[in-house]
């Protein structure tokens, strides 16, 4: 069995580093596209990946490693350990306006989340936990969500969704308190956990969902994909992020939707 504070100490010793390297040095030399013209890397980028992958490799040589940039190993399973990393999210942020940006790791056991962390870089905060353990902001704890209604909540959706498919969403926000967008799924996660928002509706990548998914769960966040599959953390899926009453009224109103 995974010795879970070792987990928790080392996945917060890497994370913590990579923050302090990202804000006593915020320069990035390259800015490539991938799949698309807002769809960006940089240097630091692929740099803090190699560095995160690397540190993990080495203290935990049996797990294997999914991440963005793809300098992890690509698994076809999700047997025994596995990390999943998001070196920047929210590459754009970091591009543009230097705040909104996150480094995140996700740690499944035989493909349930035992441990997540998410650092905000520029406010110098990590948000951590897992089922087992909890939810926490640096070192404190944090309270379990209040489980309300759609129209009592704010919500966010996630920008490139909302491009595609305007109109789906439409009714969702007008049964909603508002919308509001942030543009780094590791930031909408942070102010899911503080109780900021309550719902985010978005296709995400597995390394979107996995740090956030697995703190979330201990304080009554949900991971729910709109067409009632199971997850499956090796794919991108569209999925409902939230508190339960206010995600099974979202869903209701996709639905009548489309
Ligand atoms: P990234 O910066 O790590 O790529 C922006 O709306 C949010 O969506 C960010 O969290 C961003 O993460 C993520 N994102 C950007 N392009 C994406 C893609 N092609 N698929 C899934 N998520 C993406
Ligand atoms: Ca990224």
């Amino acid at each position: 069995m995974t010795n879970l504070n070792e987990i928790k100490q080392q996945i917060l010793t890497v994370l913590i580093t990579v923050k302090n390297q990202l804000r006593q040095n915020y320069h990035f030399e390259q800015v490539n596209t991938k799949t698309n013209r807002n769809d960006l890397v940089t240097d630091r980028d692929i740099s803090i990946e190699k560095t995160v992958v690397r540190f993990l490799k080495e203290h935990f040589p049996q797990a294997q490693i999914v991440s963005e940039e793809g300098y992890g190993n690509h698994p076809q399973n999700l047997k025994g350990l596995v990390f999943f990393v998001d070196p920047i999210d929210g590459t754009m942020n970091f591009v543009k306006c230097h705040d909104q940006f996150a480094s995140m790791i996700g740690v499944y056991e035989d493909a349930q989340p035992i441990f997540g962390a998410i650092v905000d870089v520029m406010q110098d905060k990590i948000y951590y936990g897992g089922p087992e353990i909890g939810a926490f902001i640096d070192q404190q704890p944090l309270k379990k969500l209040d489980d309300l209604p759609l129209n009592k909540v704010l919500i966010t959706i996630s920008n490139r969704l909302l491009q595609n498919d305007a109109v789906t969403y439409q009714d969702l926000v007008s049964n909603s308190s508002g919308l509001r967008i942030f543009g780094s799924a590791g930031i909408v996660f942070t102010r899911l956990l503080t109780g900021k928002e309550h719902l985010y509706v978005g296709k995400f990548k597995p390394w979107d969902l996995a740090a956030g998914r697995a703190i979330g769960k201990a304080i009554g966040i949900d991971v729910t994909p709109i067409d009632g599959a199971p997850i499956n953390m090796l794919k991108s899926q569209l999925v409902i992020v939230g508190t339960r009453c206010a995600t099974q009224q979202a869903l209701d109103v996709i639905s009548r939707v489309k």
